[in-house]
């Protein structure tokens, strides 16, 4: 069984969000003030909309923690909606009494824009195919659940995964690369991580976010939207988490995956990413100088986004998620009605964002420690932290020692460098001059 799984609930304007995170060791210090910071960076950036000032998301710890500390029980955790204040009679979950659907009905007849049935689908949202495939009128039953409001739940569920990888050295963040097609210049990026977590769009070249800032501001005035990329970057991951052997084992296809379920997200590249089909391999691939202080192998480069054939290779792993602009527009685009299906002059319109970048890069941060504390608890096992963390060190241990000669046999062969694949097909090179020890 997988451990850190994690499922969650809730709809947007709904009473509360909610997440269960499955397999977590026990003995993790864990409270709510560590889930707090990312949930509000989750709220934060220049673009975000009107629903951000309402809400002032914070998760409630309700199971698997006792006197601060992680049971090993499955944890609960539930981030109100605020919001729920005002569509207590919309989103009511018991039936409504006849009374009450009078009262609903008498709403929409008076121009009631939250109670009115949604049938203007909005390209590029979930409303359309949502409510064919679960045969539903009303796109409020399609639109309250594919909303990036959920994702606020997955962030309190990585809360606990940072809590987790911080203490074995692992540290995962995340940056804007771009906004409606303006790229940060890496040589440009002179902000500190402080003052990049301080700026308005979370990005480290100053110049190019006041020209994002500028593209959100003529999206704004236009009444539309942009998206953008963000960079996710994990740190301190030690070699070896994945494997080769099969396609789902693969740790580069599972963060692939992950990033991906992001609602926003149309693509995800690691390291050099696409920009490697339009090079020489001698231009890619990260040369290896060997190992050197305390016995870290050394790449020259990171072009592979510190992930080999599925399996972490001791760099950073960096991670970008391509952020499609947002699909409600504020100058709706021509649709259909999902009861007629007729066209429309305008989409369905409700309240949104301009551009979510830097949030979308929290959540991003989250997919990833989420799917790293999980491929860490599959390389070390361990039902409680002192077991985890015992087996972490053993492994970083191990792997910073030299790696023992080649044996053939029961006989251990000696450690001659073969310098070339000639020298193998020689006889010149590893086995060539071998002798017993
Ligand atoms: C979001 C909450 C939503 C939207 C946005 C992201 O809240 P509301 O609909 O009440 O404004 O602001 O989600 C979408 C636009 C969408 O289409 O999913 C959030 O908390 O991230």
């Amino acid at each position: 069984m997988a451990a850190f799984r994690f499922l969650t609930a809730g709809e947007s304007h709904g009473p509360t969000l909610g997440v269960t995170i499955e397999g977590v060791p026990a003995g993790l210090e864990l409270t709510a003030d560590d889930l707090v910071i990312d949930l509000a960076r989750r709220q934060r950036g220049y673009g975000r909309g009107a629903r951000q000032a309402i809400e002032t998301d914070r998760a409630e710890i309700v199971s698997g923690v006792r006197h601060g500390r992680t049971l090993g029980s499955p944890i609960l955790l539930l981030v109100r909606n605020r919001d729920f204040e005002n569509w207590t009679k919309v989103m009511q979950v018991e039936p409504l009494t006849d009374e009450e659907a009078a009262a609903m009905e008498e709403a929409v007849a008076g121009g009631d824009k939250r109670a009115t049935p949604v049938t203007r689908v909005r390209p590029g949202h979930a409303d359309l195919a949502g409510a064919l495939k679960y045969g539903h009128s009303d796109v409020r039953n399609v639109l309250e659940r594919a909303s990036a409001r959920e994702t606020a739940a997955r962030v309190a569920a990585a809360g606990v995964a940072r809590r987790f990888l911080s203490e074995l050295g692992i540290e995962v963040w995340s940056f804007t690369a771009e906004v409606g097609g303006v790229a940060l210049d890496p040589a440009n990026a002179s902000r500190s991580r402080e003052e990049t977590e301080a700026s308005p769009l979370r990005c480290p070249d100053p110049d190019a976010e006041a020209r994002m800032i500028a593209r959100i501001d003529e999206a704004r005035s236009n009444g539309d939207t942009v998206g953008g990329v963000f960079e996710v970057v994990a740190q301190g991951v030690p070699i070896g988490l994945g494997s080769y052997v099969h396609w789902d084992r693969r740790l580069d296809g599972q963060l692939a995956a992950a990033v991906m379920s992001i609602n926003i997200v149309k693509g995800v590249e690691f390291g050099l990413g696409f920009e490697q089909t339009r090079r020489f391999g001698s231009a890619v691939h990260d040369v290896i100088e060997g190992r050197g202080d305390a016995g870290r192998w050394i790449h020259r480069s990171n072009n592979a986004g510190g992930l080999t054939a599925g399996v972490s290779n001791g760099e950073p792993i960096v991670v970008r998620g391509a952020v499609k602009p947002i699909s409600t527009l504020a100058r709706p685009l021509p649709s259909a009605d999902l009861i007629t299906g007729e066209p429309v002059e305008k989409a369905h319109y409700e309240r949104s964002d301009i551009s979510v970048v830097p949030a979308a890069g929290v959540v991003g941060e989250a997919m990833v420690l989420l799917t790293l504390a999980r491929a860490v608890l599959e390389k070390t096992g361990g039902d409680s932290m002192d077991e985890v963390r015992e087996s972490m060190a053993r492994l970083r241990e191990r792997l910073a020692r030299p790696v023992p000669a080649p044996t053939v046999g029961s006989k251990r062969a000696v450690a001659v460098a073969a310098s070339s694949p000639e020298d193998i097909k020689t006889g010149d090179g590893v086995f060539g001059s071998g002798g017993d020890d």
